[in-house]
């Protein structure tokens, strides 16, 4: 398939970080949206950091605060009819305002796809209880939303932990119940263990519900809410893509991402997790149409990360993408 051929050339070639700076490059350029609301001093306590804000055109708004700003976008991909709300890892303050924000979305489960502490340092504040059986707090009360999160259960597997809590609104006592999906094994600005690995998370979180139609958007969220979170909306859309079209030849990713970047900003962060994303799409695509229906695909693809040389400025052209225009095809 178009879609093997430009995976392959481009590991031969080891263009990832030119395709992928000149995605970026393309998209700071077309994507110049206010984000004036994220900007504002008083929001500024609520943002994780300076450099990752929510445009005002798809962020989230909490609906029952004085303030409704949270550093959340509601990211749409209508041709799959999928709904994601990607999130910044919550603060210590904000941390109520995340789980606010769970219960006024209608959201199944939130999708935790960093771990608290990473290369020694805080990403992301311990915002859920952790449950007896991990020496945590079965309890957690968020006083400033009147909401309060009880864990339930916990079912830890070799890349994930899923944790059931139960989410109650102190004022009326009535409560919902939350999956919570720990992948504990992607560093920041990393790639996950093996494409097997991450498609078993993601077929997970699909068969759980939480990313149907009939529910509210999961939540997100890594450290920024946009590397490790981007990467796994891209290849949920990019499979849901192929298995409308029942092959893989009508796939552009590079368009399916740019498509998602005017929602949110950075979504991807490196080269190696954008190459990550087409071998777990094509991992992905290889059961998907397992009846023989992809054509081309061999099982050759070198799955370990190749060396490409820094990145400066690039000094050969990057190649022309195959110029289509839209990847809708149904
Ligand atoms: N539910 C809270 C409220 O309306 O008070 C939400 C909220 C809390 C909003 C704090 C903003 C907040 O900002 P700060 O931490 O600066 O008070
Ligand atoms: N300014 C931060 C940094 O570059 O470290 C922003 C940032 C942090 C961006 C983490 C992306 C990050 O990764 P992820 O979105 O996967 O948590
Ligand atoms: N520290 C991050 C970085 O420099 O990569 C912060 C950042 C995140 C900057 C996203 C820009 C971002 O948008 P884009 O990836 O589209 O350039």
């Amino acid at each position: 398939s178009m879609f093997e051929k430009e995976l392959k050339d481009y590991d031969a070639r080891g263009a990832w970080p030119i395709i992928y700076h000149k995605l970026r490059t393309e998209a700071s350029l077309q994507h110049d949206f206010p984000m004036s609301v994220a900007k504002r001093a008083d929001n500024k306590p609520l943002n994780r950091y300076r450099d990752v804000s929510p445009y005002d055109h798809s962020r989230v708004k909490l609906k029952k605060c004085k303030n409704d700003y949270i550093n959340a976008s509601l990211v749409q991909c209508p041709k799959v009819n999928r709904k994601y709300i990607l999130a910044q890892g919550p603060l210590p303050n904000t941390s109520g305002h995340f789980w606010q924000m769970v219960w006024e979305q209608n959201t199944r489960a939130v999708l935790m796809l960093n771990k608290v502490i990473e290369k020694g340092m805080i990403k992301c504040a311990q915002y859920f209880p952790l449950g007896s059986i991990n020496d945590g707090d079965d309890d957690l009360v968020f006083e400033d939303v009147r909401l309060k999160v009880s864990f339930m259960s916990a079912q830890e597997t070799m890349c994930y932990t899923l944790r059931t809590f139960e989410l109650q609104d102190m004022k009326t006592g009535v409560t919902k119940e939350i999956l919570h999906f720990h992948f504990t094994t992607w560093p920041d600005f990393g790639v996950p263990p093996s494409p097997e690995d991450f498609l078993d998370f993601l077929d997970a979180v699909r068969e759980s519900g939480a990313l149907d139609a009939n529910v509210g958007p999961a939540v997100i969220h890594c450290s920024a809410g946009i590397g490790r979170s981007g990467t796994f909306c891209l290849v949920d859309t990019c499979l849901l893509l192929v298995k409308q079209a029942g092959n893989l030849d009508s796939l552009d990713v590079r368009a399916t991402l740019m498509e998602m970047r005017t929602y949110r900003i950075g979504l991807i962060q490196t080269h190696d997790q954008l190459r990550f994303s087409y071998l777990a799409i094509l991992e992905g695509a290889r059961s998907l149409l397992s009846n023989g229906a992809v054509d081309g695909i061999d099982g050759e693809i070198e799955k370990q990360s190749i060396q490409v040389p820094e990145l400066e400025e690039p000094d050969i052209p990057p190649p022309l993408p195959p110029r289509r225009g839209n990847i809708d095809k149904q």
